[in-house]
C-alpha cells in the first residue's frame, strides 16, 4: 500500500485522497480503489510480464474509448457511466512508469453500478452478453487494424495448443504425470483448435473489434435497473472474431458453477442459458454480423472455454506463473471446470446449433 499511496502522489489533480483499498477479482493486474471527498476511482498496477506493449495497450484503451464516447454522445446517452474514461496523471500522460519500472494507471469510477461475479438469474446474464454485443455493434465503423495486438495471437487456438505441447513436453514441475486424464481429453480435440482460425484465414470469417475477455465480471450493471451499463477491463481489445467474445461470456456464464469448482460434479453446461446468452448478444450485435458469423456461435462457445481451460492447464504445467491463484491446485481446478463445460456443450451439439439456426429464420 505504501508503494501505491507514492503513486497516489502523481495524481494530485483528483483531490486529497480519503480511502483506497483493494478491489474485484481480476486474475491479471492489480486494481485499487480510490476515494477523495467528492470521488472514486480505480487505479491499477497493469501487470507488464503479460503486457509487454503498455503504450500500445494504452493508446487501444484511449481510442476505443475516445470513439465510445463520441457515440454515446451522438445517440443522446451518458458517456460518463456508459465508458471507461482515463484519467491522466498530473503530467498528462496515460499512464505512470514508477522508479521501480512498474506502471499504473487510473479510471473515473462509475458511481451507482455492480459487478457480478455470478449471475443470479437469466437477466443477469442476458444483460451481461447484451452489453457485449452492444459493445462491438458501437465499435463496427472502428478502424480494427489500427489497433495494436496487445498480446499477439491471444485467441489463436492452434497457437495454444502448441503452448501447451510445448509445456508439456518440459515438464517443469513434473506434474504431467498427474494430469494423464486432462492431457489426453486435450490432445482428443486436437483438431478441433484449428476450426475457427482456418475460416478466419480463409477470410470467411471478419476481422471486429472485439474485447477478448467477455467475462460477467467485465460487465457493469446499473445499480437500480439491473440493466448492462457498462463494459470495463479493455486491455486485450484487439482486430478478433465476434464468436469468441461470444463464446467467452458463454464460458462463464452458462454454467452453475465457480470458475474453479473443485467437484467436478457440481459442473453443468446450461442449454438455457446459452440460449439466453445468444439471445442477448444477438439483440445487439445481431445487425452487424453475418450468417456464418452466427452458425459458428457454437465454435466459439466451445473452442473459447477449451483454449482456456487449455491455458490454465498450460499454466499449471509452468508452475501457475501467468494467473493468479489463492491455492495450490487452482489451475488445474479452473482447467477441469472448462474440460467438463466442453464435454456438455459436445453432448448437446445439436441443440446449439438449432438454436443458432433459429435466430436466422
Ligand atoms: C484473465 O484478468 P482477468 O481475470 O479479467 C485472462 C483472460 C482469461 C481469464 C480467465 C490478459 O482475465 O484471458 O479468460 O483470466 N486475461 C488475460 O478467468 O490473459
Ligand atoms: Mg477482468
Amino acid at each position: 500500500m505504501e508503494q501505491v499511496k507514492r503513486v497516489l502522489q502523481e495524481w494530485k489533480s483528483i483531490g486529497s485522497v480519503k480511502n483506497v483499498c483493494t478491489f474485484g477479482n481480476g486474475h491479471i493486474n492489480d486494481t485499487y480503489l480510490v476515494e477523495t471527498e467528492t470521488n472514486k476511482y480505480i487505479l491499477q498496477r497493469v501487470n507488464t510480464n503479460i503486457f509487454q506493449d503498455i503504450t500500445g495497450l494504452m493508446e487501444n484503451i484511449y481510442q476505443v474509448t475516445e470513439f465510445l464516447k463520441n457515440k454515446l454522445i451522438q445517440a443522446g446517452q451518458d458517456p460518463q457511466r456508459e465508458t471507461m474514461q482515463i484519467v491522466c496523471c498530473d503530467r498528462g500522460d496515460v499512464y505512470l512508469k514508477d522508479e521501480t519500472g512498474n506502471c499504473w494507471r487510473m479510471f473515473s469510477y462509475i458511481t451507482n453500478s455492480v459487478c457480478l461475479q455470478k449471475a443470479r438469474n437469466e437477466q443477469d446474464l442476458f444483460e451481461c452478453a447484451a452489453a457485449f454485443g452492444n459493445f462491438q455493434f458501437l465499435l463496427k465503423d472502428f478502424p480494427a487494424h489500427t489497433l495494436t495486438e496487445t498480446i499477439p495471437q491471444f485467441h489463436d487456438t492452434v497457437k495454444r495448443y502448441h503452448d501447451f505441447e510445448k509445456a508439456l513436453q518440459e515438464d517443469k514441475m513434473g506434474r504431467a504425470a498427474s494430469i494423464q486424464e486432462e492431457i489426453e481429453f486435450l490432445q482428443t480435440r486436437k483438431k478441433d483448435c484449428t476450426v475457427m482460425v482456418d475460416l478466419q484465414k480463409a477470410g470467411e470469417l471478419p476481422l471486429r473489434v472485439t474485447h477478448n475477455d467477455t467475462k460477467l465480471n467485465n460487465v457493469l450493471l446499473d445499480e437500480n435497473t439491473m440493466k448492462g451499463l457498462c463494459v470495463i477491463d479493455l486491455d486485450t481489445v484487439m482486430p478478433g472474431l465476434a464468436a469468441n467474445d461470444f463464446g467467452d461470456c458463454v464460458r462463464f456464464g452458462a454454467n452453475d458453477c465457480q470458475e474453479d469448482e473443485e467437484d467436478q460434479s457440481k459442473v453443468h453446461f446450461l442449454p438455457e442459458l446459452y440460449r439466453i446468452c445468444v439471445e442477448g448478444f444477438l439483440q445487439k450485435a445481431g445487425k452487424s454480423l453475418t450468417e456464418l458469423e452466427i452458425m459458428t456461435l457454437p465454435w466459439g462457445a466451445k473452442l473459447m472455454t477449451l483454449e482456456c481451460g487449455m491455458r490454465f492447464l498450460t499454466d499449471y504445467l509452468q508452475g501457475d506463473t501467468y494467473f493468479k491463484i489463492s491455492r495450490p491446485q487452482q489451475n488445474l481446478d479452473r482447467a477441469r471446470t472448462q474440460f467438463t463445460l466442453v464435454r456438455q456443450m459436445e453432448e448437446c451439439w445439436e441443440q446449439l446449433m438449432d438454436i443458432s439456426k433459429a435466430q436466422l429464420q
